[in-house]
């Protein structure tokens, strides 16, 4: 049978539950996400770094990883060709496409102009638009795992500079597209040992962000300035001055947005249950999409349990305008394609999986306490025919699930010109 006919087949069996595959493909087709820049280089980005620093790691040594934008945007091209649904391109400062100002200028001088070619780049591949984000490491000005927090007001005000610039640039970035830019906010600044003072640090952070934000040079309606937080990174294990209290707790009094990162809380902690606390109270939370494996490891994100019920939480609450949906994974040991690849396509079928559950009928199972039969309905719409939905969501893409051989085939032809 075809996929026509296998998805023709499907549909009723979803239709005698009530759900309509039309309206769920429809739906999440719309759904925009935006889509890491840094799974194809491991996160080094064009200014300089050779290594990368900020208790972030990437773990592997699989040939081919992109330098410079030839290469970067020549994989970017080939991964979202592979990718359904609204797809955005999300960038760090990192990859300034500095020419020949390379080398003469930090990242405090930073400007629209060195990342207006990664515009008409994503305009040129039909994207929705580009979200950024300051980038706090693999850099000189990093002292002692200290940026926005620093005690030496040298490097503290760097760094505002930095975030000042970014703020300018994400504000030209949303009005190249008409739509607001997501600039991301996540610095590393930590401590391996106990602290002797934790407040300073948070501060000199609320101090230094405040002076950021409150900038004149930037505008509400194209800039949406949103901040992550941490529970560890690596060397900066016992304290971490960006935590979730504080970045809630700033972003409520200064009017931003949260952002949470799924390897970012403690490991019995989960994303998908702090979505609906957030919703209470803001009008909008941004996701890092990624996958801790015992570690904030930034695995490829996969169609798994926790990314199902994320998902969950955006579509039955009718959140698809309100949750911000970044993905943030980076995997060195594998072809870095076929893991970009796996990883949006794994955040495309959570939230058609989403789409294509009853979840009406399953919150009111709820509400009248009828937990039995909630139980029962929850393991009986897992064996739906599910693949022949997105099956056939991915064929009226043009796209089919081999893209496995189409990443192989391009290896074959860049591998020549890299390293
Ligand atoms: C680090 C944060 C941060 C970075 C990117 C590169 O732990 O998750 O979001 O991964 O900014
Ligand atoms: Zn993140």
């Amino acid at each position: 049978m075809s996929i026509e006919e296998n998805y023709q087949k499907a549909k009723a069996e979803f239709a005698a539950f009530g759900v309509d595959t039309e309206e769920a493909m429809k739906k999440v087709k719309k759904i925009p996400i935006s889509v890491h820049c840094w799974q194809g280089d491991d996160v080094l980005g064009f200014d300089g770094a050779n290594s990368l620093e900020g208790g972030i790691q990437t773990t592997g040594n699989y040939p081919y990883r992109a330098t410079g934008k030839d290469q970067l945007m020549s994989d970017i091209k080939e991964a979202v060709s592979m990718m359904p649904g609204t797809k955005r391109l999300n960038l760090h400062a990192s990859y300034a496409i500095l020419g020949k100002d390379a080398g003469k200028v930090d990242r405090d001088q930073y400007k629209f102009e060195y990342f207006k070619p990664w515009v008409d780049f994503v305009k040129g591949l039909g994207l929705d638009g580009i979200d950024f984000n300051p980038t706090f490491f693999s850099h000189k000005n990093v002292k002692n795992n200290l940026t926005l927090s620093s005690p030496d007001e040298k490097i503290r005000h760097f760094w505002i500079e930095h975030g000042k610039r970014c703020l300018e640039i994400s504000s030209e970035l949303g009005k190249a597209f008409g739509k607001p830019c997501m600039m991301n906010i996540w610095i590393p600044d930590g401590y391996k040992d106990i602290p002797a003072d934790r407040l300073s640090p948070r501060l000199r952070y609320r101090d230094s962000l405040d002076e950021m934000l409150a900038d004149k040079d930037w505008d509400h309606n194209y800039v949406m300035p949103t901040l992550e937080s941490k529970v560890f990174g690596i060397g900066l294990e016992s304290m971490t001055v960006g935590s979730s209290e504080f970045c809630q707790n700033y972003a409520a009094t200064r009017h931003i947005t949260c952002l949470m990162d799924m390897g970012h809380y403690h490991p019995t902690e989960v994303v998908s249950d702090k979505i609906s606390s957030m919703l209470c109270f803001y009008d909008k939370v941004a996701l890092h999409i990624s996958r801790p494996v015992r570690w904030d490891s930034d695995h490829v994100v996969l169609f798994d349990d926790e990314l199902k019920e994320v998902a969950k939480e955006i579509i039955r609450n009718h959140a698809e305008d309100k949750v911000v949906i970044g993905l943030d994974y980076f995997d060195a040991s594998i072809n870095r394609i076929a893991a970009w690849v796996t990883g949006e396509r794994s955040m495309e079928k959570a939230l058609l999986y989403a789409a294509t559950l009853p979840n009406e009928e399953l919150a009111k199972l709820q509400n009248e306490a009828n937990f039995t039969k909630l139980l029962v309905m929850q393991e009986r719409v897992k064996m739906l025919p599910f693949s022949d939905v997105w099956n056939e969501y991915l064929r009226r893409q043009g796209m089919d699930e081999n893209y496995y051989e189409e990443a192989m085939r391009y290896e074959k032809e860049i591998a020549p010109s890299r390293k």
